[in-house]
């Protein structure tokens, strides 16, 4: 069993003491970020935190390019004993809108192109501070408050049940919630997967995710700092970057569209990918299918994992043995996992399909000021209800077989489609509107809208254009579908699946 978790800021301090001069961030030059390097910088981020007015407990939000220095800012965070507040950043100035009003930040820390908007927005909604940090996390206000700054500086002390961080999640109905994680949640997974994965000093992890996500700032960075290894770290997915920096990698972390990517790429060979220790995937489904040629291709199975903003890794294919295509493998060890009925919550038989609850040292402690839908998403003995839908199998794999939520996953992005709904159905002309998800040979899935219009007129690109503003851009539909009317059942509610099995095709053979 791993040693008793802490916070993931003494796991990073414990590898500044013993390791200091480890390589922790590896650029795409080459260059390379210590240990202890990081560690000095990172105390005079905190420092200029502190100076910026941020006190333990408060909110720290974060809408920057990923760099080097934005990964940092997660560290001084923890350092100043802030709650750590990630945002993604396609989000819009509306959508920021209700993030910060919401969750109240002491500091918002933004791109430097979005200041003078964003300054408007911290002034209405009461946000007292407001840094700027550029896309190479070399420049921006932040950059020369931090160089003004000791590098040394005293943690403020962590309990383990006390926030790290907080991550929102768009709901099916209503409001987005704030998944609280505390550091008990984020130092115990990360010491679970450390050993579950085999991580070392010696690992050297290709990293091109986003960081404003648990898969990117939890799974992949709180893995390799509990190790003490490495991280190869690119600014976003390019597969020719991967391709070319493979050889200095070990393990890559990635959501399925980066394998589909990666397998049609000329330059992925079984040669390319030979001496890499893992390959692992999740965020959403990775197809049998692209399992098997993956396989096929490089003879290494890639080990899939499932999890969740709000519970970090749940389950995990084996290290040793068997990965099974079309399963996430078994539950990790802390975590207890159960198949129960949606609706009343009994527990059944194995092999049957239910909806899959979870408990354990890596489930999140509840909804940010929303006690009532923390209490609606746990039973009474404490598990979790996921919203995911699955089955265990007769060897222990589990297996996931659909959502109870009604969730389109696109390029390991969550959509909600009952927001993009709301947005549509703003748009003058619009009578109504039913968003679903369809296959897409690159995004895993497709974002459709199927509208009926009031308004003749009304075309695509004028549906698009309404939304610019008002959606991120990974949430806006691929194709809007006009129709006359949207299929209901005897309830009066749309019928969902027959939308999906009508517009299968749309994007196939689409990359
Ligand atoms: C980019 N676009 C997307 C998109 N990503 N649209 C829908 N879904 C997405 N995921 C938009 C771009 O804005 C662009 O719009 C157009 O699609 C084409 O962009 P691209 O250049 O082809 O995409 P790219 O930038 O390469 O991004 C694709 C991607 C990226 C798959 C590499 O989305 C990505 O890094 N996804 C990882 C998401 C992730 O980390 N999820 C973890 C969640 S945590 P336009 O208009 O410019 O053409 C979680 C828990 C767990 O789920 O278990 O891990
Ligand atoms: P998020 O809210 O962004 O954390 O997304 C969590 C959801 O992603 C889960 O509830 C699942 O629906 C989905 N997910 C994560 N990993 C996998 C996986 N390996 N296979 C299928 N779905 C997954």
């Amino acid at each position: 069993m791993p040693e008793t978790p802490a916070d993931m800021l003494s796991l990073f301090l414990a590898t500044c003491e013993s390791a200091p001069q480890a390589p922790f961030l590896i650029a795409a030059d080459g260059t390379i970020l210590t240990y202890d390097a990081a560690r000095r910088r990172s105390a005079q981020i905190a420092g200029a935190f502190r100076a910026a007015g941020v006190q333990p407990g408060d909110r720290v939000a974060i809408q920057t390019e990923k760099s080097q220095t934005a990964l940092l800012t997660w560290l001084a965070a923890l350092q100043t004993g802030a709650v750590y507040l990630p945002l993604n950043t396609g989000y819009t100035t509306g959508e920021l809108r209700y993030f910060l009003g919401d969750a109240a930040p002491a500091l918002l820390l933004c791109r430097p192109e979005d200041e003078s908007a964003l300054a408007a927005l911290c002034a209405e909604i009461g946000v007292p501070a407001l840094l700027t940090l550029d896309a190479q996390g070399t420049g921006g206000t932040l950059v020369s408050a931090a160089d003004a700054q000791p590098e040394a500086f005293t943690p403020a002390p962590l309990a383990a049940d006390g926030l790290a961080a907080i991550l929102y999640t768009s709901g099916t109905t209503g409001r987005s919630k704030g998944a609280m994680l505390t550091h008990a949640n984020l130092a115990s997974n990360a010491l679970t997967l450390r050993e579950y994965w085999r991580f070392t000093a010696a690992d050297r992890l290709l990293h091109a995710l986003p960081i404003f996500h648990t898969h990117g700032l939890f799974v992949a960075t709180n893995t390799t700092i509990a190790a003490g290894s490495a991280m190869i770290f690119l600014p976003r997915f390019d597969a020719d970057d991967l391709v070319r920096l493979m050889p200095q990698a070990s393990v890559l972390m990635g959501v399925p569209t980066f394998y589909t990517r990666l397998l049609s790429h000329p330059g992925f060979t079984r040669d390319l990918a030979a001496h890499m220790r893992l390959f692992i995937s999740g965020s959403a489904p990775l197809s049998a299918e692209t399992h098997r040629e993956f396989s096929a291709l490089t003879g290494q199975a890639i080990l899939e994992r499932y999890g969740m903003t709000e519970t970090n890794m749940n389950t995990s294919n084996p290290y040793h043995g068997l990965r099974k295509p079309g399963s996430v493998g078994f539950p990790l060890p802390g975590t207890a996992l159960r198949i129960a009925d949606p609706e009343s919550g009994t527990v059944l038989p194995q092999g049957e399909i239910g909806g899959i609850e979870v408990r354990g040292a890596n489930v999140f402690c509840g909804y940010w000021q929303m006690p009532e839908k923390t209490a609606q998403e746990f039973r009474a003995d404490g598990f979790f209800i996921t919203g995911d839908m699955g089955l265990i199998d007769a060897d222990g794999y589990v297996h996931i077989v659909g959502r109870a939520k009604d969730l389109i996953i696109a390029g390991g992005f969550n959509i909600y489609p009952a927001e993009v709904e709301a947005a549509l159905d703003e748009i003058p002309g619009i009578a109504e509107s039913a968003v679903i998800g369809v296959p897409h040979p690159d995004l895993g899935e497709g974002v459709v809208a199927v509208v009926r219009a009031a308004d003749p007129a009304l075309d695509q690109a004028a549906v698009l254009a309404a939304l610019k503003d008002r959606l991120a851009r990974f949430k806006q539909p691929r194709a809007v579908i006009f129709a006359s009317d949207l299929p209901r059942n005897a309830m009066g509610k749309v019928q969902k699946n027959v939308l999906r099995e009508e517009h299968a095709g749309l994007f196939a053979g689409k990359a």
